[in-house]
């Protein structure tokens, strides 16, 4: 029963791309090798840094991905993305 309630923590955290429930520095090194200009596709494997749904991963997408930087020791806020 728990072990079911921390995966629905992890799942569908933004921004938390290697999905362990954490958002740090290993989240943002994944964003910023897929941060691009404002109207350029994702790269592929870059889908998930696009945050805001719009086909891109630019600063737009970068500033919900620090609305939910919290930290190692943290989990991340299922709701900062919003
Ligand atoms: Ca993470
Ligand atoms: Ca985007």
């Amino acid at each position: 029963m728990s072990a079911d309630a921390a995966i629905e923590v992890i799942v569908g955290a933004p921004a938390d791309f290697d999905l362990d429930g954490y958002l740090n520095a290993k989240d943002l090194a994944f964003f910023t090798a897929c941060l691009t200009s404002a109207n350029i596709d994702a790269a592929p494997g870059c889908e998930p840094a696009d945050l805001d749904d719009d086909g891109d991963a630019d600063l737009d997408d970068f500033g919900i991905l620090q609305r939910c930087l919290r930290g190692m020791e943290l989990q991340v806020d299922l709701a900062c993305g919003n």
